[in-house]
């Protein structure tokens, strides 16, 4: 007989030793449930929800040897014994020599945005993120994208699709002068492109131009791992390096990096700033003392900062980021096979379906990435999340709606939480949603909060 190549899987590098349930419901109660909830998926109940796609954001499963590290908490007010730890563990890993904890990413980006920003200034970066750019904003200082176009194209598979242009980044220099450029503003992978990475080749030159020009570079270094990840997989001459030496020669070329622990650490609640700039460190002490608490806990528990200090450990390991990568990208091979649009190449963190595609017939002021995330949560109670129009918001200037180009829903994979079953149960239902799309016939916006609106708005089925 001869002999058969024999494919060879890989699994979870876990087994599970304590389940949650979750509930089942009908499709008419879920209608209610959305009804209630404005058809938005940020509205409704958690518990109504059967598999939680919503964000990979504090969402995930902590290891066993993070759950034992809560008992090991120190919860004096001053010089915890686990802020020191976590200190250790972000010189060891991120190479940066200055740290202050924080409640959570966005606080240590209104820490940054308010140390470093004048009002006036240009702020730079590989595509917005809803949360930095606002702080950005509230700092009195103006965004400017200056991602490579292919970013904007959920087709193009290019590999490093969080890349700057830096020709468009020359350029801004040249038109506002480097003086009202107070850093770069960069993040690996870009979530709101899809989850898309940078490549080590682009941030050694983002970081020559940044030099020349005497402007700081900073690292949105969330999901740094993931972009680690993808540099390893995707880069010529790292296939050897570990994702560890791959996370300390990125964090190289910065100045400094804010981080929500709520993804790559794998724990479901905390943040940091890091530099290796000490004036900028005195002042973000200064800053921590007013908004999050003293420095050595910045708004935490020490237990939280001991789950972050271990997760650390655990998030640099390969077989972690792999599976996890390699779960999204499961999601999105089992999707492909319905011919469900999609944006590539699939990201780190989550696979994006492309609402512009998947309802043709609805204009964007009809909000169809909203509306299809209503929608699978409708069919299956799969929740997923808008990132359109919605998220998009208004310019602060001219207060109109800005109209970004990819109109997406999320779909994003908690760590360690679901197994393939469940993912299989999800594609099944945006397939189902896919074949029935015409029926989708839109939402008008019917309640709008001021700032970050996705999270709060409501709306009404037209
Ligand atoms: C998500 C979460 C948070 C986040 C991020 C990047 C690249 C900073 C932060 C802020 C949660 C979220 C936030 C805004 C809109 C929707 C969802 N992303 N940088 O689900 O960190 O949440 O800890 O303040 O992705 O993508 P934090």
């Amino acid at each position: 007989m001869a002999k058969r190549k024999i494919k060879r899987s890989w699994a979870e590098p876990f087994k599970i030793k304590m389940v949650e349930p979750i509930k089942m419901t009908t499709r008419e109660y879920r209608e209610k449930c959305a009804k209630e909830a404005g058809y938005n998926t940020f509205l409704l109940k958690s518990e109504d929800v059967y598999i939680d796609l919503l964000t990979d954001s504090g969402t995930n499963a902590m290891s066993d040897y993070q759950w034992a590290g809560l008992m090991m908490g120190d919860e004096a007010y001053a010089g915890s014994r686990n802020f020191y730890y976590l200190w250790d563990n972000i010189k060891k890993y991120y190479g940066m020599p200055y740290f202050v904890p924080t409640h959570q990413g966005r606080a240590a980006e209104h820490i940054i945005s308010r140390i470093m920003i004048k009002p006036g200034d240009y702020i730079p970066g590989n595509m917005y993120f809803t949360t930095t750019r606002l702080h950005q904003e509230l700092a009195g200082g103006t965004f400017v994208d200056v991602i490579i176009d292919e970013a904007h194209k959920p087709q193009n598979k290019h590999p490093f699709k969080g890349n700057i242009d830096t020709d468009k980044l020359e350029d801004l220099i040249k038109k506002v002068g480097a003086k009202k450029i107070p850093y770069i503003s960069m993040a690996g992978p870009v979530n709101m492109a899809g989850g898309q990475p940078f490549s080590m080749q682009n941030l050694k030159e983002v970081h020559k131009i940044a030099k020349k020009h005497g402007i700081k570079l900073w690292f949105d270094a969330t999901r740094a791992t993931e972009n680690a990840y993808f540099i390893k997989v995707r880069e010529k001459g790292y296939e050897k390096k570990s994702i560890e030496q791959i996370l300390k020669e990125m964090c190289g070329y910065f100045d400094g990096i804010w981080v929500s622990a709520k993804k790559d650490l794998m724990v479901n609640i905390g943040g940091f700033l890091a530099t290796r700039n000490k004036k900028v460190y005195e002042e973000a002490r200064n800053m921590v003392v007013v908004y999050e608490g003293l420095h050595t806990y910045g708004g935490l528990a020490g237990r939280d900062m001991e789950a972050m200090a271990r997760g650390i450990e655990e998030m640099v390991k390969y077989e972690n980021v792999s599976s996890r990568v390699g779960q999204v990208e499961y999601c999105g091979k089992q999707l492909e096979k319905y011919g469900v649009p999609l944006v590539y190449p699939f990201g780190g963190h989550a696979i994006f379906l492309d609402a512009k595609k998947f309802l043709p017939h609805l204009k964007q002021d009809l909000f169809p990435a909203q509306s299809l995330a209503a929608e699978i949560y409708i069919d299956s109670g799969v929740r997923g999340m808008e990132r359109g129009i919605v998220s998009a918001g208004r310019d602060p200037k001219t207060g109109e709606n800005r109209y970004p180009k990819l109109e997406l829903v999320r779909l994003t994979f908690p760590r360690r939480v679901y197994t393939q079953s469940h993912i299989d149960v999800a594609v099944e239902s945006i397939a189902q949603v896919y074949q029935d799309r015409k029926k989708i016939k839109g939402l008008k916006m019917v309640y709008e909060p001021k700032y970050l609106r996705f999270f709060q708005a409501k709306f009404v089925k037209l």
